[in-house]
């Protein structure tokens, strides 16, 4: 277990912010033994008494600040829709960007502060909430949550507050998935699973995302064939892949998870990408027959991105006017429209629907997300694991 992770942890719980039953299930759930909790409890002492006895309580709001610090993946915001929150509530929108959810926990862990809205997918906001790095919503202050939020995106494993004393730490962005967007013009035979990544004839042609789980996820399923495979906690699976993936790093041309729209545009063959950056691709003026996303035989990767707000936002209330903005029917639709993945708002894929028919032409239909998907999960004291092997294929 990750010294941090229980420091953050114990923080939570000093601060009131959970209860003392909370702060059990959690360290356990991180691996610390029964006693173990209890003699942390006994050391936190009386400071906690607040919280003991039902209803956890939730952090000051105090006033809107004039400025929003949002902390975000590349290209994953219509600037309009930040300029239209400004002109809705006179906060500025100030965005910073990092290159995948492991980044973005880093930072975080380090003590980096000043974020008031960071953007971490599924699995991550479980970690970030366990580790103490998310501040619990005030829910009451993101109507727009209840009221436009489709039913299976409301209390999703990585964040269900029927399990966590009834808090709530996340609400969704855009869920979508991950494939291959290949040059058709350039390249006409399609390929068909994620193993012809590894073909030399495509040496030099081929950009892989430069993500943790996406591209060990992408080693995982050559080596097994299975979607699921991409939470893997077998050792000799996740050795293996890592080999895969450094054998395969000769052909790759780059590890980018930031310039995928770019590099589609500027005519790289085969790009390891979200479904959004194809449809931005499109929207910059490539014309369709050129280009499709590749649904690959082994598996296909899912997501939930979340926004959510962490540990010592300056500007908590903003946070949370953000958040009901984003959720908002229009501004959903439109903003989804122009990053190009799939809206969590039911009501809203129609609008989205008339603006951009573009957005859904990949959406995997249900029965190919039973049979070909996967989430990504938390995979406890696994996720160092996958951080080691990824090093490796880094620096190989
Ligand atoms: C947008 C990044 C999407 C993140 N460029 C995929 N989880």
């Amino acid at each position: 277990m990750n010294e941090r992770d229980l420091e953050g942890l114990v923080q939570e719980l000093k601060h009131g912010r959970i209860s003392r039953r909370q702060f059990m299930e959690r360290a356990l759930v991180m691996g610390l033994t029964v006693s173990g909790v209890a003699g942390l409890l006994a050391a936190c002492g009386s400071s906690t008494t607040s919280t003991t006895s039902g209803s956890p309580t939730l952090p000051p709001m105090g006033e809107a600040g004039n400025t929003l610090h949002l902390y975000n993946w590349s290209d994953y915001m219509d600037p309009a829709t930040k300029t239209k929150f400004t002109k809705a509530t006179g906060i500025k929108v100030v965005e910073t960007f990092f290159d995948d959810n492991e980044a973005l926990l880093s930072k975080l862990k380090a003590g980096a502060r000043g974020y008031d809205v960071i953007v971490p997918s599924d699995y991550m906001v479980h970690i970030l909430w366990k580790t103490g790095l998310l501040e619990p919503l005030a829910m009451s202050a993101i109507p727009n949550f209840a009221a436009n939020v489709g039913e299976k995106f409301k209390k999703p494993v990585f964040d269900n507050p029927d399990q966590n004393g009834g808090l709530k730490y996340s609400v969704p962005y855009q869920w979508g998935q991950t494939g291959v967007a290949q040059r058709i013009d350039k390249m006409p035979t399609e390929l068909t699973k994620w193993a012809d990544l590894w073909d030399t004839a495509y040496k030099d042609k081929i950009n892989m995302l430069n993500d943790e789980r996406e591209t060990m996820g992408v080693g995982l399923m050559k080596v097994t064939g299975d979607p699921k495979s991409i939470n893997s906690t077998d050792q000799a699976t996740i050795d293996k892949a890592t080999q895969e993936l450094i054998a395969q790093k000769p052909l790759v041309a780059a590890y980018d998870s930031v310039n995928m729209k770019r590099n589609i545009v500027s005519g790289v063959p085969l790009v390891h990408a979200w479904n959004g950056d194809i449809i931005l691709a499109l929207n910059s003026g490539l014309e369709a027959n050129k280009v499709t996303l590749l649904a690959m035989q082994e598996g296909i990767p899912l997501y939930v991105d979340c926004l959510a707000i962490p540990v010592g936002a300056p500007n908590r209330k903003g946070a949370h006017m953000f958040l009901d903005f984003i959720l908002d029917l229009k501004v959903g639709a439109s903003n989804t429209a122009w990053v190009g993945y799939y809206s969590p708002l039911p009501e809203a894929v129609p609008l989205v629907d008339q603006i951009d028919p573009n957005v859904m032409r990949y959406m995997p239909d249900q029965q190919m997300i039973d049979d070909k998907g996967a989430f990504y999960e938390d995979l406890g004291a696994f996720a160092g694991i996958y951080t080691d092997a990824w090093t490796q294929v880094k620096s190989a």
